[in-house]
């Protein structure tokens, strides 16, 4: 959408226009004072901009209200530190969740600007990498929407995730400008200024006081965004930190004429909050990484505290007033700040601060995969923080020391605990320290909890058995149902009546109306006007044509080995295979969507977003297909792509190899919205599967207890592709070519891996899969089981609302409900 596509306001000049209500006099009001343009010199932006400024003015007085009530209160506060929030716009969210959406729709209207289109060029606030992220956003909007008091921390990165091009099929990272237009969401609180230093070196002083006095320095200066919570209830605060040099410019240097040295300083401290490090689940060992942790984790922890003695007074009651939860390990750092403040700026007793420190942490640990559990060099470390160094090393002799104590913990355990891993280069394990620095450890879905206490955790687990316990995964409705599927809530509204809308638990009203032909026809109605609506959004941007009718079979996320899109992909491949060989077939039609972003250096989930756009381009042309399957590849994956696609989901994939999807959150989307799941035992599906029931949902595959089997069985996946006919001939065909005939050994090394080293067990997978989407055809086939499955989907789907995790939360870790 560009500027010049929307509609132009109409000619007449702002005093004559026809504002038929306060609210389009009010956003004239705010175009002409604040953005300094009349209705006729208006551009879409600038009503976005009034819109947004408008609305602001309710808001900011919720918010003040919300502030004000918790102080009264003496109210605990929960702070929510997480490097990434993925929120997406936050228009339509800040509408609907105050009621207005109507409203303003008729005043813009009248106005001769359409709503719809200007929530459109929101840019996307896309401060995160994927599930993780995305979480930290639905929880925001639960604790606003469940009235606690609560701060989410972060970055405020000025290039946000990456905006994926496809060219040729190939991935290309774009830089993504979400400020460009500025944000009218955000107040940079200049007061709110922090001192965050680096490396420099540590003295005692008198007394035995210690001193760090660092090498160089930045200021964190907080940037706040009104989180809106359902019905406006509460206003909770995003508080974003922004890097700025003390000194921005050296003025000496400057008329010297050195004008790059002069600024030096400026650029060194903006490059610190300028870009988020694309990763998912990959590593992302590099300085600038270690830096923005510490920076982030630095300036939150000093506003904590900062608030908290000016509330209460006395330092040593913080864990009655705050507690903080670490998003995964990325604010582990924050566990040593707060033993530094405790200690070298409260005085403290080492003991009485790890107490304290203890009682106010929280760790959230969203994944086992070895290589994406953070730990840094100790070099690195010490040079950057020597004073952290320094408590890392006592708070890990004062664990040792304990540990050793327990019956059982023998000495390959005290390694296995310890906050140094001494296995080959010396390293601080994050895990370890955010562990030890927590009274609650969370995994995100039951079996990864599970798996948390067997393996990575299983000796610090033996230590603090009662450490560890599960909090499940959880989606706010009001993004993922009542915003991105108006038809569908519409509808439930016309069944079950309004509650479901303050109690996601209340949708089991709809049980019995999976029985109901009629509403079945009226929620199949709904569903296909949302695969219309995004079959002309496909049209329009990638001239593909969709049959409506055809099951809409999708699979977005992060591109990663182990969720397996390639599993998808060899399907895809091996059913056209079978399309071709038996024509004389009654084939059932199939959409098969795929989207997401790969990390910028992961070699193979690169070529695995080619392999999937080679696949398209050659089974989309091909006559002998027609409509019975057509492929894509969505460029640009972000929030708001999955709201315009989940509503219009059929089937939804969710086939991670069994053990390695600690929860995902996107299965839980797709349920809601009446698509049906194609998963593997693993992460959240299973308890969707719970809940769902086992017969309206398709679950295959090895279990997490038979991949560690057969891993060390020395499973082969030769052995395997040599017995499926179906499996050895789409992989010779990706191997050999067939979708690559301008490059035919492109896919060699990829097809070759799943002969000699398919970790993800992918070929051991592939005929329970392509049976269950035969399963999954025959069910269609029968419309009203279908119906009645998906709509006992959403029925059941309630428990997921990330109400009813926060909420456990609150009662179990926090202690604020
Ligand atoms: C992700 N973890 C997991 O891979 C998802 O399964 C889960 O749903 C989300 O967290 C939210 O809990 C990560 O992104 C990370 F960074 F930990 F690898």
């Amino acid at each position: 959408m560009t500027d010049s596509q929307i509609a132009a306001p109409p000619t007449a000049p702002a005093a004559t226009v026809p504002a038929s209500t306060a609210l389009a006099s009010a956003i004239v009001d705010t175009l002409v004072h604040r953005i300094g343009k009349d209705a006729q010199a208006a551009r879409p932006h600038d009503w976005l901009a009034a819109t947004i400024f408008t609305l602001r003015n309710e808001i900011i007085e919720r918010w003040m209200e919300s502030t004000k009530a918790a102080h009264a209160a003496g109210a605990k506060r929960v702070y929510y530190l997480s490097l990434e929030f993925l929120i997406g716009r936050l228009l339509r969210d800040a509408l609907s969740n105050l009621r207005h959406d109507d409203e303003v729709a008729e005043a813009l209207a009248t106005l001769g600007v359409d709503l719809a289109q200007i929530e459109e060029i929101e840019p996307d606030a896309a401060l995160g990498n994927g599930g993780l992220g995305r979480l930290a956003a639905c929880f925001m909007e639960s604790l606003a929407s469940l009235d606690l008091p609560a701060y989410g921390y972060g970055i405020r990165y000025v290039n946000g995730m990456f905006r994926q091009r496809l060219d040729d099929g190939w991935q290309m990272e774009l830089p993504e400008n979400w400020l460009a237009h500025g944000n009218p969401w955000e107040f940079e609180r200049r007061e709110s200024a922090y001192f965050v230093g680096f490396g420099g070196e540590v003295t005692s002083a008198a007394e035995g006081r210690v001193h760090w006095s660092p090498a160089e320095a930045v200021e964190a200066v907080a940037f706040d965004t009104p989180m809106v919570g359902w019905r406006g209830k509460r206003v909770n605060t995003l508080r974003l930190w922004n890097a700025r040099a003390f000194d921005p410019i050296k003025l000496d240097q400057f008329n010297a004429g050195d004008f790059k040295g002069a600024l030096d300083g400026q650029l060194r401290a903006e490059t610190l909050t300028r870009v988020l490090y694309p990763n998912d689940s990959t590593p992302a060992g590099q300085e600038l990484r270690l830096r923005q942790e510490y920076f982030f984790s630095s300036a939150s922890i000093q506003d904590i505290v900062r608030r908290h003695v000016q509330y209460f007074g006395d330092i040593r009651t913080l864990a009655d007033k705050a507690a903080i939860q670490l998003n995964d390990t990325h604010p582990a750092v924050a566990v040593a700040e707060l033993m530094r403040i405790l200690t070298d700026f409260h005085e403290l007793p080492f003991d009485v601060a790890w107490d304290i420190t203890r009682a106010t942490f929280g760790y959230t640990n969203h994944t086992l995969l070895p290589e994406a559990l953070e730990s840094w060099p100790l070099p690195l470390f010490e040079r950057l923080l020597p004073r952290h160094m320094q408590i890392v090393y006592a708070i890990n002799a004062k664990l040792l020391r304990e540990a050793s104590k327990v019956e059982g913990i023998d000495g390959r355990a005290i390694a296995a605990i310890s906050l140094i891993d001494e296995g080959g280069e010396r390293r601080v394990r994050m895990a370890n320290l955010a562990f030890a620095g927590s009274h609650s450890v969370n995994g995100v879905a039951a079996l990864h909890t599970e798996l948390m206490k067997k393996t990575v955790f299983a000796d610090l687990h033996r230590l603090y058995p009662d450490r560890i316990n599960n909090k499940t995964n959880g989606i706010t409705p009001r993004r993922w149902l009542q915003q991105c599927n108006p038809g569908l809530t519409a509808l439930l509204g016309e069944a079950i009546g309004p509650d479901f809308q303050d109690d996601a638990a209340k949708l089991t009203a709809l049980v019995p109306f999976a029985d109901d032909a009629s509403f079945r026809e009226r929620f199949a109605a709904v569903k296909r006007s949302n695969k219309v609506t995004l079959s002309t959004y496909i049209k329009e941007s990638m001239g593909l044509t969709l049959d409506p009718d055809a099951i809409f079979d999708i699979q977005i996320k992060r591109i990663h080995e182990y969720k397996r899109q390639l599993l998808g992909i060899i399907e895809t491949v091996a059913l056209y295979d079978q399309i071709r060989s038996h024509p004389e077939r009654r084939w059932t039609p199939r959409v098969k969507l795929f989207a997401g972003k790969a990390a910028s250096s992961y070699h193979n989930a690169k070529l695995i977003i080619k392999l999937a756009n080679d696949v398209a381009k050659r089974i989309n042309a091909d006559p002998a297909i027609g409509d019975l399957l057509k492929v894509a590849f969505v460029p640009n994956y972000n929030v708001s792509m999955a709201e315009r696609i989940i509503p219009a989901a059929d089937l939804s994939e969710q086939i991670s190899t069994a053990g390695m999807e600690a929860s995902g959150t996107g299965n839980m989307k797709f349920a809601l919205n009446g698509a049906l799941t194609i998963g593997t035992l693993d992460g959240a599906n299973i308890e969707i599967k719970d809940h769902v029931g086992d017969d309206n949902i398709f679950i295959f595959g090895l279990t997490a207890d038979e991949v560690a089997e057969k891993r060390a069985g020395g499973y082969r996946g030769r052995d395997v592709i040599a017995g499926s006919a179906e499996l050895a001939q789409a992989v010779n065909a990706i191997a050999s070519g067939v979708f690559s005939p301008d490059d035919p050994s492109r896919y060699k090394g990829l097809m070759d891996g799943l002969y000699d080293h398919d970790w993800f067990m992918l070929a051991a997978d592939f005929d329970a899969y392509a049976a269950a989407q035969r399963d999954v055809d025959a069910k269609w086939n029968d419309a009203d089981s279908w119906g009645r499955s998906a709509i006992l989907n959403v029925a059941n789907m309630g428990w997921f609302s990330s109400d009813r995790t926060i909420g456990e939360y609150a009662k179990q870790i926090w202690g604020v409900m």
